[in-house]
This record gives structure tokens, C-alpha cells and sequence, in this order.
């Protein structure tokens, strides 16, 4: 950000020129309880510390959301085939942990996704390592336990660490431990529905994905319309550190990757 300017828009001590005269106008105070009956609920401490971290992103990070969607017939075929036999090694195969390894797939191609911005925002930190973040709905409000080391497990080990922290978040027993060192967060709704979201980058992240639930549709193949499972997802990224063309470029990836899961073997 330049200058110095404070949040009422006017100039600081350095004599710089105020940006706009705008800032961020205070919320109107309004007593609701003259138009019927209301009750005041205090905010949990989950959503009070979740509010602050994706309101601290909301105001730094420009955000663009990139929308895509990609073929996943093959992928969910497979993870039918296999479902039996996850289960009985105690494991529930659900379409998140496929696009968790393509997601790092992607990121390894496109390291700037999975990078911080310094403090002083003139320098990339990459990272080498590849941590996901998973956003989970809880009781209590949003948590973001993350997966360590998601490049080096395979699925069966992706779904017993997803099914861990799930847990662990739902039951409120996440050590600090267990939710830093992210390097690129996924907000999956797709169990629950709606078709495209734009989720807020989970700062100092600098990109997040996002999954909405999949459905039959028929597409063309030149000749005739075949069935096939769409997934539609979206990615918002801070446009500081990643451009239009990149981001899309890294959406394509994802999809390909998830569209033809063999690659992930490559
Ligand atoms: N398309 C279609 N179906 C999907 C799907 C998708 N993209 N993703 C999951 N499903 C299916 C699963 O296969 C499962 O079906 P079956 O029970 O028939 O096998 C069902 O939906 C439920 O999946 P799930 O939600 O239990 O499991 P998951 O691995 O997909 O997700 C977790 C785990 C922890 C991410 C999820 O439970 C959750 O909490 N999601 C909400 C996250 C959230 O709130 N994000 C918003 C943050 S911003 O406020």
C-alpha cells in the first residue's frame, strides 16, 4: 500500500497527500428493536478470531476470483471402484483428497501459488513444501486444520489425515500445531451444493480454492452429447502476486489434472 494514509483517509505525519478522502466509512449504529423484536447473540471465539483473520484479508489482499470447471467422470469412477475397498481399511473416499494431490500437482508447476508475500511486500517467499489447508464447518464456526506433506502421501493416507483433523476440528481439540504452516488453503462445499463461490484468501497465503458440488451434464463431443460429471470450482488469488493469465493458467492445470488422474502418477 502506498503512502501513509490512515484509515479515515487522511494524510499521515510523513505530509503525503491523502489517496482519496474516502477510507472505510464507519457501520451506521442502528437500534433494530424500533422496527420488532430482536435478541442480541454474542459471537463465538471461533468466529470472532476467523472474523478478524478474513477481514485483515479482505483489506489487503486485492482479490481476483477466477471461475473454472472441469470433467471428473474418470476421476469419480475410480473412486467408486475403490470405495469398497477403502472402506474396509477404515477410509472414506470422497473427491476432495483427488483434487488435494492435483492441487499440489498444479502448485509444483506453478510455484507462485504456493508462496507468501514478505512483510514488506517487495519479495516472494516460495515454499518447498506443500501443506493444504482444508476449511471446515464446525459447531463452533469455520476452522482450517491443515494437511501436512500432501506431495509425499497417496489418497488412502490424504483421506485417514482428512478424516483426523475433521474430526479433531468438529470435536474443538486443534492444537495450534495442527493449523499453521499452510501454504495453499480448499473451501469445500461441494458435499452441501450451490454451483460457484468466491472464497477470501486465507492470508498470508496468497490463493485459495474453491469446490462446489459436481453434477451430470451432457457435452458435446463434436458428434453427440455424452454424460459427464462436472465439477465447477474457483480460485481467488492475490493479484499482487499472480496475474490473470497465470491464474488461469493454474485453473486449467487443476482441471486437466483432475480430468485425467494418471497424470498425477507422472
Ligand atoms: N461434488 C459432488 N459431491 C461431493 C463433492 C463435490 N465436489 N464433494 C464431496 N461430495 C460428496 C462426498 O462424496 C460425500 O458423498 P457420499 O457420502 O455419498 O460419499 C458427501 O458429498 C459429503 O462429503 P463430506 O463433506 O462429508 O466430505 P468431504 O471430504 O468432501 O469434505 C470437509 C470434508 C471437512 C471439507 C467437509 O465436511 C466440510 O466441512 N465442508 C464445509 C467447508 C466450509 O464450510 N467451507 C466454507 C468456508 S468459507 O465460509
Amino acid at each position: 500500500m502506498q503512502g501513509s494514509v490512515n484509515p479515515t483517509g487522511q494524510a499521515g505525519q510523513t505530509g503525503q497527500p491523502a489517496n482519496s478522502g474516502m477510507g472505510i466509512p464507519p457501520m451506521p449504529q442502528i437500534d433494530f428493536s424500533q422496527f420488532g423484536a430482536t435478541e442480541t447473540v454474542e459471537l463465538g471465539r471461533i468466529k470472532k478470531i476467523s472474523g478478524k483473520h478474513l477481514h485483515t484479508s479482505w483489506l489487503n489482499v486485492p482479490h481476483v476470483t477466477q471461475f473454472d470447471e472441469c470433467d471428473i467422470t474418470q476421476m469419480d469412477q475410480f473412486r467408486v471402484d475403490m470405495k469398497a475397498t477403502a472402506e474396509k481399511q477404515g477410509v472414506k473416499l470422497t473427491p476432495l483428497v483427488f483434487v488435494m494431490k492435483a492441487v499440489v500437482k498444479a502448485l509444483q508447476d506453478f510455484p507462485h501459488f504456493n508462496a507468501s508475500l514478505s512483510a514488506d511486500g517487495q519479495a516472494l517467499i516460495k515454499k518447498s513444501y506443500y501443506n493444504i489447508g482444508i476449511a471446515v464447518d464446525t459447531p463452533n464456526g469455520l476452522m482450517v486444520p491443515v494437511v501436512k506433506d500432501v506431495d509425499k502421501k497417496g489418497i488412502y493416507e490424504l483421506s485417514r489425515d482428512l478424516m483426523a483433523i475433521s474430526a479433531k476440528a468438529r470435536d474443538g481439540k486443534l492444537s495450534p500445531a495442527d493449523m499453521s504452516g499452510g501454504t495453499f488453503t480448499i473451501s469445500s462445499l461441494g458435499g452441501i451444493g450451490g454451483t460457484q463461490f468466491t472464497p477470501i484468501v486465507n492470508v498470508p497465503e496468497v490463493a485459495i480454492m474453491g469446490l462446489s458440488k459436481a453434477k451430470m451434464q451432457p457435452v458435446w463431443n463434436g458428434t453427440t452429447f455424452e454424460p459427464k460429471l462436472i465439477m465447477p470450482f474457483s480460485v481467488s488469488y492475490d493479484h499482487r502476486v499472480i496475474d490473470g493469465a497465470e491464474g488461469v493458467r493454474f485453473t486449467t492445470s487443476v482441471g486437466q489434472y483432475l480430468t485425467d488422474i494418471r497424470q498425477l502418477l507422472l
